[in-house]
């Protein structure tokens, strides 16, 4: 008696749903939840192109893996990523205008666009990450967005450094923080107004900016139209689209979104600049990226040829650059250096190729690790936290020698 004797009724239905799944959805990994898998689909936004929808409402859809084979993310292919369904449209954003004051600020003021065109500019090619990209990969699963490998891109942003947009109002000495609002809000009063705050350090670091341009063009308004925070190296929680009103403060920002949203157990990740206003004994807020490397080519499930393959994907972390990236075609056992593209800069994805060479018939379990210019590696097995932040265990990509 073989296998498929066996499989009768619901159940051969089922693993056949499965198995049509997997080679229809190349896009969709086979370790997200099966609820996710049923639910999610391709879905396209006006001026973007297919995107994984996971929610509408708010919208969240993440990037086709795929898409992972360059250095820089095209605009319409960047993720969506909302917390609150009051998204304001262009003819809102109109007469846009960002308002900075607050407790510690000199004197408010009032900027426009051209007041942030008069400033000087700067370019930074960044890392936009989601804290929460790869959730859905978690064993066991945690509650929220179950994303899959896109909740990311990396594009080149401009605009004025945070520094000297704060320094229009004036930085007073009492400053610890610089608290920052979008113009997106809740439907429901009860429901917290999305905020976030940045330690001074990093608001005055050299990297962080005000950006108004997305890869030599306007923001898409999903990606924060007319002008987001672009903060280098931490997960984009703090990257405020719509960007309307900065606070210089001296007190903690004490709202949902800082102290019970985005934060890792105490010590579990380490970082380089520590958000001290914002720790406490239990719980850190998550800031600094991880060093992470995705697969974009081959994707779960494909067939190659004995002939070989490429593999390609980008490797980042917190913005020190990629020293090594290894591929493993034998699940791990064995690994070898592959090659790096060119370098963008310490914030930006690394692209990465590896040519197997010729190749036995049978399945192949490929798998990329990067190695920052720090020394920093990627975590052998799962830092399990309850909210399912910073998983960069080294994904697996099984494919089907033929
Ligand atoms: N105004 C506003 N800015 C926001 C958010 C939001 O909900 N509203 N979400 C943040 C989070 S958690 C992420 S992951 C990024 C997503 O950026 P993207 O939608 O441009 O990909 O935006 C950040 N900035
Ligand atoms: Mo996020």
């Amino acid at each position: 008696m073989n296998r498929r004797d066996l499989l009768t009724g619901a159940a051969a239905t089922a693993l056949a749903t499965r198995a049509a799944q997997a080679a229809d959805l190349p896009w969709l990994s086979s370790q997200l939840p099966d609820g996710t898998r049923a639910e999610a689909g391709l879905a396209t936004l006006p001026g973007k192109r297919p995107l994984i929808r996971l929610a509408d409402r708010p919208p969240n859809y993440e990037t086709q893996v795929q898409a992972f084979q360059d250095a820089i993310t095209p605009n319409d292919q960047f993720f969506i990523r909302y917390h609150l369904a009051k998204i304001p449209d262009r003819a809102a954003l109109q007469d846009w205008s960002l308002a900075i004051g607050g407790d510690a600020a000199g004197k408010p003021v009032t900027l426009t666009l051209d007041d942030l065109a008069a400033l000087p500019q700067t370019e930074v090619v960044a890392v936009c990450q989601c804290s929460g990209n790869r959730r859905g990969l978690f064993q066991p699963h945690v509650p929220g967005v179950q994303w899959g490998y896109g909740a990311m891109g990396c594009a080149t942003w401009r605009g004025p450094r945070l520094r000297d947009v704060l320094a229009t109002a004036g930085v007073g000495p009492e400053t610890t923080e610089v608290w920052l609002n979008g113009a997106d809000g809740p439907v429901m009063q009860a429901t917290p107004d999305f905020r976030k705050s940045l330690p001074l350090a990093k608001a005055m670091a050299d990297e962080t900016i005000i950006a108004t341009r997305m890869n030599d063009a306007p923001l898409p308004l999903e990606n924060g139209f007319p002008a987001r925070v672009v903060v280098p190296g931490w997960t984009s929680t703090y990257w405020m689209k719509h960007i309307t009103q900065i606070d210089l403060s001296s007190k903690p920002l004490a709202n949902f979104w800082m102290q019970k949203a985005y934060r890792v157990p105490a010590g579990m990740f380490p970082v380089e600049l520590p958000f001290a206003t914002q720790n406490d004994p239990a719980t850190w807020p998550i800031t600094e990226i991880v060093v992470n490397a995705v697969i974009a080519e081959p994707v779960d499930g494909d067939h190659v040829t004995r002939s070989g393959f490429t593999v390609r994907g980008v490797a980042w972390d917190r913005g020190h650059g990629i020293r090594r990236v290894e591929v493993s075609l034998d699940a791990g056992a064995t690994w070898r250096n592959a090659l790096l593209g060119r370098d963008f800069g310490p914030f930006a994805f690394r692209t990465f190729s590896f040519a197997t060479g010729g190749l036995m018939a049978g399945s192949c379990a490929v798998m990329a690790r990067a190695v920052s210019n720090t020394g920093e590696t990627q975590a052998a097995t799962l830092k399990f936290n309850p909210a399912g932040y910073h998983n960069n265990v080294p994904q697996q990509a099984m494919v089907t020698v033929v």
